[in-house]
């Protein structure tokens, strides 16, 4: 099947990717609230040590008038193309959840990246996520528990799971894909216990079109992050994990555009005889601190 068949004859553009990804931050993030409960004491202090990094970067490496303009231009391209989470999820959030997590002793996570929707339709404990007749990939069966970190069952645990598809697309982000598709929530019990059912999905490529695209080629560097399903983790009580999961041997592993692989978070996947995968992985949830 061709790229083309796949999404019903649209095309999948940068620009609508991106806008999509701006429009579901700003409806889920509230973005704007988090803006005014930032203390001016604090805007000042970051603002101003952006400010000097960019000083020091320009003075270091005596930056022309051209390259001062080809900045501009580009920053104006990111905002038209609705780039703005791609360009932050991609080469800024690893850092940020590297220093929000780093008190945690339960499970390791990584960044979230641009293309979560909440609410996705909930399978209970075991089931499916939704897919297409005929869905394209390797049948995937992952199970697993969810604990707190003193290996309690954490009865209640939810799974919320999202991926890309067989060719890289995100439904709600990718035209011709139905809604929810690749999307699923799973409720746990008492035990703790759940069992996944989907496919396995393809490495990834981040929009090439677009003002990213346009970094990444001027640059000379590659748009790939491997293979990945993205997952958040939640039980009361306990501290959000935000995590993704990749599979051994993916080439971009060692060299995700995003930066967001940890050797804890490789699977270890075993093939079965009639041709699909079965993987076991859990999660380990940390008390919400006192
Ligand atoms: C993705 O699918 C992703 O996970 C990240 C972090 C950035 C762009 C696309
Ligand atoms: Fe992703």
């Amino acid at each position: 099947m061709t790229i083309d068949q796949h999404l019903n004859g649209e095309v999948a553009t940068a620009a609508a990717s991106g806008n999509a990804a701006t429009e579901r931050f700003a409806t889920d993030k509230s973005p704007y609230a988090a803006v005014q409960d930032t203390p001016p004491e604090r805007v000042d202090l970051l603002a101003r040590s952006v400010l000097e990094a960019v000083y020091d970067t320009i003075r270091k490496h005596q930056v022309t008038y051209d390259e001062y303009n080809a900045l501009k231009a580009w920053l104006i391209q990111v905002g038209k193309d609705g780039e703005w989470p791609l360009f932050l999820d991609v080469w800024v959030e690893h850092v940020v959840e590297e220093v929000a997590t780093d008190h945690r002793e339960g499970s390791k996570g990584t960044i979230e990246g641009p293309y979560y929707v909440p609410d996705a339709p909930d399978q209970g404990a075991k089931g499916s996520v939704p897919m297409r007749d005929g869905e394209q990939g390797t049948a995937l069966t992952w199970v697993g528990t969810v604990t707190s970190t003193d290996g309690t069952p954490l009865d209640g645990a939810k799974i919320e799971l999202w991926h890309a598809d067989n060719d890289g697309f995100y439904s709600h982000f990718a035209p011709g894909i139905p809604d929810w598709n690749l999307r699923g929530s799973f409720t746990l019990g008492a035990d703790g216990a759940f069992e996944i059912h989907t496919i396995q999905p393809a490495p990834y490529q981040i929009p090439t079109d677009g003002a990213c695209g346009k970094l990444i080629a001027a640059a000379g560097w590659h748009a790939w992050r491997p293979a990945h399903l993205h997952v958040k983790v939640s039980a009361p009580g306990h501290e959000l994990l935000t995590a993704q999961l990749y599979f051994p041997g993916d080439e971009h592993n060692d060299d995700d555009i995003a930066s967001a692989v940890k050797p804890e978070l490789v699977l270890a996947p075993g093939p079965q005889a009639d041709g699909t995968v079965r993987v076991d992985y859990g999660f380990v949830l940390d008390p919400v601190r006192a």
